[in-house]
């Protein structure tokens, strides 16, 4: 399997998400002003729509979309699944929380384009969602003692926060801070140059 991915991007937790899970996979990095990979090649040609992370499967199948990623993995590697009977329906929740409400409330953080009211916004809207998935957070992690690849996601979405001075709630920054300490969170981070 092949990662596409690039530093510190929303890759960064499916990287961590594979390295948790023990799976064999190469990394490929993307420049994604230039949509080229580190040979050359045109990553649009893997990735029609240019954005990572991308999982490229052994017979040459891609699977795009941080949920359907992470979801792929946890349902390889229960350890990293959501507890209870309805554990795949509460995972694919907190994914889409993340992804729909977390992750896309940074983009004007990232748009050089943005005023600055415009990122004044977008940071108390990070704010209020981090404060909605704290009082959801059993602790340490999302679902309690154990991480699943969504805590993955939301570490990475508090690595941002920190980058870009947003304070998060007492139950995320103990979550960021369990997760930081684990083994696979520094060897992710250090293949990205990032540790
Ligand atoms: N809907 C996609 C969005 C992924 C996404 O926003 N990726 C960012 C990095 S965190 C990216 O590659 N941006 C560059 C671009 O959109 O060209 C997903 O959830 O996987």
């Amino acid at each position: 399997m092949i990662l596409y991915y690039s530093p510190g991007a929303c890759s960064l937790a499916s990287h961590i998400a594979l390295e948790e899970a023990g799976m064999k996979f190469k990394l490929a990095k993307v420049d994604l002003k230039t949509h080229k990979l580190e040979d050359g090649r045109s990553y649009l040609d893997i990735n029609p729509k240019g954005y990572v992370p991308a999982l490229q499967f052994d017979d040459g199948q891609v699977l795009t979309e941080n949920v359907a990623i992470l979801s792929f993995i946890a349902g390889n590697y229960p350890g990293l699944m959501a507890p209870g009977q309805f554990g795949v329906y509460r995972l694919l929740e907190m994914l889409a929380f993340i992804s729909s409400e977390i992750h896309k409330s940074f983009a004007p953080l990232f748009r050089n384009s943005a005023t600055d009211t415009d990122k004044t916004a977008a940071a108390a809207k990070v704010r209020e969602k981090f404060k909605e998935i704290a009082a959801q957070t059993k602790g340490p992690y999302l679902f309690g003692e154990h991480a699943t690849v969504a805590d993955f996601y939301l570490f990475v979405m508090l690595l941002w926060a920190a980058s870009n001075k947003i304070d998060f709630p007492k139950p995320l920054k103990t979550l960021f801070e369990h997760a930081r300490a684990r083994p696979t969170v520094d060897v992710a981070l250090k293949q990205e140059g990032l540790a």
